[in-house]
């Protein structure tokens, strides 16, 4: 039984290392909303929302995602019992429509509150039976190839065993051709963030040259028909990021062919139970899966890292170390990668494996509300 009688938001400023740009949007600051739960047995554990400051992921952005926390969201769960931490989705679900971060990062600090209570660390709740994960890169679009070539062969000469490309037209073939060259063997993706259109097919259909492990949601950000339309012409797996929202989004992937792999990102599925399942039915279809990432903070990176402890994470994740992101981490011990491109699953306490550093975040807290269950 879990039981959560008050949550805390906040939100803070992080600023970037460098900015990330992707064909939607540019951020170099991140304002980040994080969740403070605690239950009736006294258990806390923390949780992030992933939502950006501006509407060009998804419609979600922090600010609706604040507003739909405190009037919608936490007074579904505030005060209710739930047998299991896997009851709260459908509870969220039920005639409430949309705002899928703002549920996530509710639902997921129930998980993390869960595996706090029982003693257990997160990644062994929810089913993980790796030990370590293996991490990719996602490179923000840069301002020439060979800047691209020069920061992917970096990122391989780290470890890293994955490199994701941001694309958009103008700043496609040329620049992955680029880091194709430099590096032969690499294991090579492209994101494009809903940039092109099927009249880009034939442009597209040139990336087939350079040998890439996937090319990540191309067309409309909700779409699935075009999609489909799109991988008939290709050999190159596509991968669905923005238009996956749900199990049964996943399921009329699968139906249509609109792609052959999912990125994962809990945030926009509504959380863990909806990853889950997703992973689950992948799992029995045959579609591999791997882990998103919203740039989140230390906090958000360990929920990822316990999702992408489950079997069908057999891609790397977009699941870099702290310091990729962040000259100081809100959390202790950081992530860090492992000379062999690897992060460790924290196995070794319970809950979501990490402390957050509470005076660092009280110093960059901007504003602040703290939920209860009514009386
Ligand atoms: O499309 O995967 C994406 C960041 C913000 C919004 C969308 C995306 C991304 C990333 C970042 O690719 C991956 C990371 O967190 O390292
Ligand atoms: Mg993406």
């Amino acid at each position: 039984m879990i039981r959560v009688d008050q949550i805390t938001l906040r939100e803070i400023r992080l600023p970037l290392r460098e900015a990330f740009r992707i064909s939607s949007g540019v951020v170099s600051e991140r304002r980040i909303a994080l969740l403070e739960l605690r239950d009736a047995t006294g258990a806390v554990s923390w949780s992030e929302c992933v939502a950006g400051e501006e509407p060009n992921y998804s419609s979600e952005t922090i600010d609706t995602a604040w507003l739909a926390i405190e009037a919608y969201v936490a007074p579904r769960v505030l005060g209710v019992a739930f047998d299991a931490p896997g009851d709260v989705h459908a509870a969220l679900e039920r005639d409430f429509r949309g705002h899928q971060m703002a549920k996530a990062a509710v639902e997921m600090g129930i998980w993390g509150v869960a595996a706090e209570q029982q003693g257990v660390p997160l990644a062994r709740l929810i089913g993980g039976v790796r030990e370590r994960i293996a991490v990719g890169i996602s490179l923000g679009i840069q301002t020439s190839p060979q800047a691209l070539a020069d920061k992917a062969s970096a990122a391989v000469a780290e470890g890293y065993h994955k490199v994701k490309i941001k694309i958009e037209p103008g700043r496609d073939v040329a620049f992955v051709r680029a880091a194709r060259e430099a590096l032969p063997s690499a294991e090579l993706m492209a994101d494009a963030n809903n940039a092109y259109t099927l009249d880009d097919a034939d442009l597209l259909a040139e990336l087939d040259d350079l040998d890439l492990m996937m090319i990540e949601q191309p067309l409309s950000h909700d779409d699935l028909v075009r999609h489909a339309a799109l991988q008939r012409r290709l050999r190159t797996p596509l991968c669905l990021d923005e238009s996956i929202t749900s199990l049964e989004r996943a399921q009329d992937m699968v139906t249509l062919g609109a792609g052959r792999i999912i990125n994962i990102k809990p945030g926009r599925v509504g959380g863990f139970a909806a990853s889950l399942a997703i992973h689950d039915y992948c799992e029995q279809q045959g579609i591999p899966v791997w882990c998103g990432g919203m740039l989140e903070s230390g906090v958000g990176r360990a929920y990822n890292v316990a999702l992408a402890s489950l079997s069908n994470f057999t891609l790397p994740g977009d699941v870099s170390p702290s310091r990729r992101y962040w000259a100081h981490d809100i959390v202790t011990p950081e992530w860090e990668m492992a000379d062999d491109g690897t992060i460790a699953v924290p196995l070794h306490r319970p809950g979501i494996g990490v402390d957050v550093d509470l005076a660092r975040i009280d110093a960059l807290t901007v504003r602040r509300a703290v939920l209860r269950s009514p009386a």
